[in-house]
């Protein structure tokens, strides 16, 4: 087994699943993980970072199971609230939850790095994992539908993935630096780079899009994993083969590797999806990737690790 930390790319719901079971199998230092951070909006006054917050709230057993986003227990005298004044409800915020996103907006405004506050949350939730930004500059993923350019939450969750989507951009990514901290873990003993099954447009591509990130992993001298987002040729959530289909692209594991192209040392998909990944030139494997539990999650991350480690 090769030595060195685990890094495991993640945005997303179904980025976070993967993470924990990860986290679950891996001792705490062995394992950072690299947050997407294109989904981050302003909205209220406030600066929210959904993959950075759902990683957490996962990592630190307070994520609520049903949406997978957001807090457990959570209690909603806040929105009630601002309905009754007229504010704007459609993105949901907890109470618990807004505290998170009012203490972030004040560091930030302080001059506190994104990465900084996140190791403190981390920290103060008992997360002894590190989850790191992609950057700590400003990326925000846009999607141009029929009606023009929409930012990326008003799309997702206000929209509800309505529009059709032509083109995504990850605007300021052109000028965003990698967070040195991830760049100082991909330049150190890397055991592997796992890419989660999160939706590859959305949570994957933002942080290879960000200048010197992708040739920082491919040149890193570990192996390259990316387990498939697909199974069954469907999405377990979220917009993914929705977008597949809007941008001309079979609905397909094989695909989704080949989105990633020269990046990728191997693959997992799931059993049902083998025949489509076979025609692949690359080293596959072939797993149970529903995860369902924290037993579905543990039993792949330790498939992909064992993988990984035979390439
Ligand atoms: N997703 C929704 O579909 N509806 C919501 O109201 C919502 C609120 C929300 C609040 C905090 C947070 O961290 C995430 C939240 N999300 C919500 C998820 C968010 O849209 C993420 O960007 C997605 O999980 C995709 O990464």
């Amino acid at each position: 087994m090769r030595e060195g930390v685990v890094l495991a790319l993640s945005g997303g719901v179904g980025g976070a699943k993967l993470a924990l079971g990860l986290a679950r199998v891996l001792p705490a230092d062995q394992l950072v993980i690299v947050a997407n951070t294109g989904d981050d909006f302003e909205h209220l006054g406030l600066s929210i970072s959904p993959d950075i917050d759902t990683l957490t709230y996962v990592l630190a057993g307070l994520d609520n199971p049903a949406t997978g986003w957001g807090r457990r227990d959570e209690t909603w005298s806040f929105m009630e609230t601002l309905a009754s004044l007229g504010g704007e409800t459609w993105f949901r915020l907890g109470d618990r939850d807004l505290a998170l996103h009012v203490e972030r907006t004040c560091r930030l405004a302080a001059g506190e790095t994104l990465c900084s506050i996140t190791a403190d949350v981390c920290r103060r939730l008992g997360v002894a994992q590190r989850v790191l930004p992609m950057s700590d500059d400003r990326v925000r993923t846009r999607v141009r539908s029929d009606s023009g350019w929409i930012d990326f939450q008003d799309y997702f969750v206000r929209q509800q993935c309505r529009p059709v989507v032509r083109e995504l951009a990850f605007t300021g990514v052109e000028k965003a630096r990698p967070q040195t901290e991830v760049i100082a873990a991909l330049q150190n003993k890397v055991r592997a780079v796992v890419i989660c099954p999160s939706n590859p447009f959305i949570s994957i591509e933002p942080i290879l899009a960000v200048p010197g990130l992708r040739q920082a992993i491919a040149g890193c001298g570990a192996p390259v994993v990316a387990v498939s987002p697909i199974v069954g040729g469907r999405a377990i959530k979220g917009p993914t083969a929705k977008m597949m289909q809007e941008l001309g692209l079979e609905v397909s594991a094989a695909t989704i590797a080949e989105r990633y192209g020269d990046l990728l040392s191997g693959y997992v998909v799931d059993i049902a999806d083998i025949a489509s990944a076979s025609a692949l030139a690359l080293p596959v494997k072939a797993v149970p990737t529903l995860m369902t539990d924290l037993a579905t999650r543990e039993s792949l991350a330790k498939a992909v690790l064992a993988f990984t480690d035979t390439l």
